[in-house]
């Protein structure tokens, strides 16, 4: 080292790079009340994709796949701290040149946000706000690092400290304004699409599949009040333009579909009840929903399933797996692949962008939401998330009824005729419903009238009128007989390994 070499001040790097992230900071924290694509780094990364030549895309997504968005990200992000210690090491001696080092990296993220389609004037104000904080924060940063500054020892520590701290603060908050921007622009992107017209469209719902008595569930359950069930601790982010789904294992050939190809295949829609196999007897997970997709046995027959094969593992991207019988996504009952839901993109809770549907099936064997992968194999072969964790590999519906109206322990008032109303609903996919009986106390089993029954794996809603109700306390009991005949057990059993059985009683008043 020559008598002229200063030495690296690595202190000073260090405050070049925290002001660097001040700046992503707080243009992302400013860009949550902008449109999405306000965000500097979303900016730059788009305006990165659209100038590098094609053959460096393809060779981006043959090395990484669908994480190619991720590794522009990280290097992007590298590049920039790379940038900012820079301009930190040129800023020890000369902080003015690394101020309009860091001010010049502002204004051109803020030139390229403004470039970007779609974006207008207000949209510079996020990335032009982390530059008007960060470049004399940079100036400020540098000069307490520098040990030319006065102090004790005590206090330079304590003034490090705190250039680290701001540091981290930074990378936390942009992580968290990151998190919220991703999110709202899957959540704009999922309003802005246009769903296909079905190919197919289910029957109308007849006006009196809804039972007219105060306190029934509506006959199609609202998106926004549709039971949630799943594993997820944070409901998974899928962005659909990155979005594959891919057939493999027991098949002729395999199948990759990315999102506008799957939109592109004819589409059904198909009135389905969900139900799951941890409803308690008389309880509420279960759901009706007009659902509209793709025909998984379309999808299958292009493939060509291989002999051996009976079970088919769909994956959602969060990792849940469920295994399907072969034949229940090959047969006449339209499984699907579901996008859409009574009319709109799937909500994010419920799958979005694609989910199965299988009628007949709990939703653990069946219903994956998130859907990225079908593996045509066999139960002897493979296992899916819920069957290594004591439930039935294999999960058909079982028949369920259950008392809606009155709720345990409410009082009813007879009308000028002394009569209450009664009512509920009862399912058996694939089955249908042909009976429902009610009970009150000991006495006969009464046949109680059916709402319009829409086809045989949606609910039906049922009322009973009680003529001669009697005042004091009563208990009801209700049981449904299937399409076939076959009459709903009272033989109880708990949820778990393959759904409750046992009939649904409860007590009320009449007044
Ligand atoms: N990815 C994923 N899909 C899943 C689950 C899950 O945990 N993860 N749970 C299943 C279960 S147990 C049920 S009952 C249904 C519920 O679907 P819903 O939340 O749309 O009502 O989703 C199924 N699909
Ligand atoms: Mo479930």
């Amino acid at each position: 080292m020559d008598a002229g070499a200063r030495p690296l001040r690595w202190w000073s790097v260090v405050a070049g790079v925290v002001a660097g992230l001040v700046l992503v900071a707080v243009a992302e924290l400013v860009s949550l009340a902008f449109s999405s694509s306000s965000a500097p780094f979303v900016a730059v990364g788009g305006g990165f994709i659209d100038i590098i030549p094609p053959w460096v895309k393809d060779l981006a997504i043959s090395l990484f796949g669908t994480r190619d968005k991720l590794v522009l990200f990280a290097s992007m992000g590298l590049v920039y701290v790379l940038l900012t210690g820079l301009t930190g090491a040129l800023g020890a001696r000369r902080p003015r040149l690394a101020a309009a080092l860091l001010a010049a990296l502002g204004l051109f993220a803020t030139i390229i946000v403004l470039t970007r389609a779609g974006n207008g004037a207000p949209d510079a104000i996020p990335t032009a706000s982390g530059t008007v904080i960060a470049v004399p924060l940079l100036v400020v940063l540098l000069r307490a690092v520098s040990p030319a500054a006065d102090g004790t020892a005590w206090g330079r520590r304590r003034t490090l400290v705190g250039v680290g701290a701001l540091g981290v603060v930074a990378v936390i908050g942009a992580a968290i304004a990151r998190g919220a921007n991703a999110s709202r622009e899957i959540t704009r992107r999922a309003a802005q699409y246009v769903l296909p017209e079905p190919a197919s469209t289910a029957t109308p719902i007849p006006q009196d599949a809804q039972v007219d008595l105060e306190g029934m569930p509506p006959y199609v359950t609202p998106n926004e009040d549709f039971y949630r069930i799943d594993t997820a601790l944070a409901v998974p982010r899928v962005d659909p333009t990155s979005w594959q789904l891919r057939i493999h294992g027991l098949v002729d050939r395999e199948l990759t579909l990315d999102f506008e190809e799957l939109l592109a295949e004819p589409m059904i829609e198909k009135h389905v009840t969900l139900a799951c196999v941890s409803n308690s007897v008389g309880g509420d997970l279960a759901g009706n929903a007009t659902w509209l997709g793709v025909p998984v046995r379309t999808l299958l027959e292009r493939v060509g399933v291989k002999d051996g094969a009976d079970m088919v593992l769909s994956r959602s991207v969060d990792g849940f797996t469920a295994s399907t019988p072969l034949e229940a996504l090959t047969d006449e009952r339209d499984s699907l692949i579901a996008v859409g839901m009574n009319g709109q993109p799937l909500p994010r809770q419920h799958g979005y962008p694609v989910r199965m549907v299988v009628p007949g099936l709990y939703g653990y064997v069946s219903a994956t939401k998130w859907l990225t992968e079908l593996t045509v194999t066999r139960f002897a072969d493979d296992t899916a998330y819920w069957s290594t964790r004591g439930w039935s590999e294999r999960g058909p519906i079982k028949i369920a009824s259950r008392i809606d109206v009155p709720r345990s322990f409410a009082t009813l008032t007879p009308d000028a005729e002394g009569a209450v109303m009664l009512g509920g609903t009862a399912w058996a996919q694939q089955r249908g419903i042909a009976h429902v009986e009610v009970r009150i106390d000991d006495g006969d089993w009464r046949e109680a009238e059916l709402g319009a029954e829409v086809s045989d794996d949606t609910w039906v809603q049922w009322s009973l009128r009680w003529e001669d109700a009697t005042s004091g306390d009563h208990a009801a009991t209700v049981r449904a007989r299937d399409g076939e005949g076959e009459l709903q057990t009272d033989e109880e059993a708990p949820p778990a390994p393959n759904g409750a059985s046992g009939w649904h009683r409860i007590d009320f008043t009449v007044g």
